[in-house]
């Protein structure tokens, strides 16, 4: 018997035939007895940061009065490093209120997500989106998305040198396509039809196999958790700033519940970069991934798959042949945590920076809490940048010294006072239900509260201020990254949740699944004892992630 090549994915079929990713999108909007796009076009709207949902709340509901879903769009915003300016902040807070669900949503890539904005309002919010000059281009889809890099403006030239990076990666990679300008924007047509008019260099017809991912971060801070990344560049510091990057290939989080040819993974550091070559590597990189990542079976088509099936060997060689040069040997580094920093710091500029804790990265009113209304305050006066942290995190950033009083006053004034708790501090769930469409199970809606009941268990044994990751996801894809958490819940049913232990606490390595399938009281009763003993039997300066694996994984 041959080996028949396997036939390509339906995907690779939809991009083929999109015409640089315009399918019917332009034609769906006009469609005005539905709330839906067309099934293909839902695909091809990914890579203009767009998702078509449906509120799974009110699915029951619906489905007895034999209604059509209450479908919505969720859209991504590209920001490039998680930097808004204050006008930038203020025209996102306003598009919340008039065209999505009154809420902005911070992300674990350093975006911004609206959520429950209805097809006639899909138009109007992108073109607010662009007058306030932000894009969703390639947010989601197979292409490289949003680029982050370390929210740490502290070490100001270093920061800057961070973001330019990150910058310059995004334009680099971005697709070349009008569709996006075309379909949301101006509605003109690229004349002499757009195949030949906008060849794409890079990713050529139908993009990438799969979604790539790109990581900065600067030591010792590992906020960005590179290691879960298709390709993280850790900055290495000399005279001067970045003087190049180590790198590494072939992370990622996703997986699926009993299929073991998926599983998350963590890069592999594969040399050093001088600084000024980073984006021909990058390049070389994508497009390594673009010709051999698997286009048949998208569920092993990430970059991970390629370099797990192949070898890291190969990869390198694979990619020094497009380069023509060779990487260096890597640079030595040291990470220290994957958390923010919270609160007040300074850079030695003069400048301030207070890292606010945003609880799951949700920002709304709430009776008792307007953090919404007091970011807009704060953003109708401030004169420096936010930064959103891969944390879920704000950072008002680069406040000058004649303007810290107005912060601090502002932030006791609305009682945005960041958590004691080094649990909450340090806790970080995915979206999942209502909006999601994957997820199995609860998590930014439920992680709150069972943080609560942890936390009393912790100050039970004398470990309130502690600090310990916790990350929650509604499903096994991994959008809070809860497999490089020292506590990982990941959603297997409603209710239900798969505990994983053991994670490093600077990032560096995977917890393991420790018990499968336990409710909020079980949860509770796998724990106690362990941070009981914790408390115990620590080593001087263990963190929890490296307890567990030495006692209660080792059992
Ligand atoms: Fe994610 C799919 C939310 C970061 C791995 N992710 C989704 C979708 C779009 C569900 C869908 O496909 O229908 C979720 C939308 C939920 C909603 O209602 O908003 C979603 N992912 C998120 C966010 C908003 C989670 C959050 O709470 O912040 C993050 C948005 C990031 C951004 O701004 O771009 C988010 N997703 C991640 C990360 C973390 C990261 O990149 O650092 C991962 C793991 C890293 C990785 O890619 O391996 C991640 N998301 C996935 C996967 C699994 C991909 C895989 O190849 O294994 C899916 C499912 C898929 O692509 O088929 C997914
Ligand atoms: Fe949805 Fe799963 Fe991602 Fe959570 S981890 S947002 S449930 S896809």
């Amino acid at each position: 018997m041959t080996d028949q090549p396997k036939p390509l994915s339906r995907n690779e079929e939809i991009k083929a035939r999109s015409r640089h990713l315009r399918g019917t999108i332009a034609e769906g909007l006009a469609r005005a007895e539905t709330g839906a796009l067309a099934e293909d076009d839902t695909q091809l709207t990914k890579f203009h940061g767009i998702y078509q949902q449906d509120d799974r709340d009110l699915r029951p509901e619906r489905a007895k009065r034999r209604l059509e879903k209450a479908f919505s769009f969720m859209t991504r915003l590209r920001v490039p490093a998680g930097i808004l300016t204050p006008a930038q902040w203020r025209a996102m807070d306003r598009l919340a209120d008039e065209r999505a669900n009154h809420t902005l949503r911070l992300t674990t890539r350093q975006t911004i997500q609206f959520h429950g904005i209805i097809k006639s309002n899909l138009k109007p919010a992108i073109q607010a989106m662009h007058a306030a000059l932000l894009d969703t281009i390639a947010a989601c889809g197979d292409v490289n998305r949003n680029v982050i890099a370390t929210a740490n403006p502290y070490e100001s030239a270093v920061h800057a040198q961070a973001v330019a990076a990150a910058r310059a990666l995004s334009a680099h990679l971005l697709p070349r396509t009008r569709a996006w300008h075309e379909i949301w924007i101006d509605g003109e047509r690229v004349a002499g039809g757009e195949a030949e008019a906008e060849a794409e260099p890079i990713y050529g017809a139908t993009y990438m196999p799969r979604k790539f991912k790109i990581a900065i971060a600067v030591p010792p801070r590992n906020d960005v958790d590179v290691f879960a990344h298709d390709l993280g560049l850790i900055a290495i510091v000399g005279e001067g700033g970045i003087v190049g990057y180590d790198v590494t290939v072939g992370g990622g989080m996703g997986m699926t519940h009993g299929d073991p040819a998926t599983f998350p993974r963590i890069g592999d550091v594969l040399g050093y970069v001088p600084a000024d070559k980073v984006i021909e590597l990058a390049e070389k990189v994508v497009l390594v991934q673009r010709d051999f990542g698997d286009r048949a079976e998208r569920k092993h088509a990430r970059l991970k798959y390629t370099i797990e099936d192949r070898g890291t060997e190969w990869f390198l060689a694979a990619l020094t042949e497009r380069l023509g040069w060779e990487l260096l040997p890597p640079r030595p580094f040291r990470f220290d945590a994957t958390g923010d920093r919270l609160g007040w710091s300074e850079s030695g500029d003069g400048r301030s920076h207070f890292t606010l804790f945003v609880e799951n990265g949700r920002v709304a009113d709430r009776e008792g809490s307007p953090l919404k209304s007091a970011l807009a305050e704060i953003a109708g006066f401030h004169e420096g940048v936010f930064i959103i942290t891969a944390n879920q995190n704000l950072v008002i950033a680069d406040i000058p010294a004649h303007g810290r009083e107005a912060v601090a006053s502002a932030i006791a004034r609305h009682g945005l006072a960041n958590p004691a708790g080094g649990l909450r501090r340090n806790s970080m769930a995915c979206v999942a239900l209502p909006t999601c469409g994957l997820a199995l199970a609860e998590s930014e809606r439920y992680l709150p509260g069972l943080v609560a009941a942890l936390e009393d268990e912790l100050a039970a044994v004398g470990l309130a201020q502690e600090e310990i990751v916790i990350r929650m996801t509604g499903c096994p894809n991994g959008c809070a990254r809860p497999y490089l958490a020292e506590i990982g819940l990941v959603g297997r049913n409603p209710g239900l949740y798969n505990l994983h232990l053991g994670a490093a606490f600077d990032g560096s390595r995977m917890n393991r699944l420790y018990r499968a399938d336990l409710d909020h009281d079980a949860i509770l009763a796998a724990l106690r004892p362990l941070f009981a003993a914790y408390a115990r039997d620590r080593h001087p300066g263990e963190h929890f992630g490296d307890f567990a694996e030495r006692t209660a994984l080792a059992a």
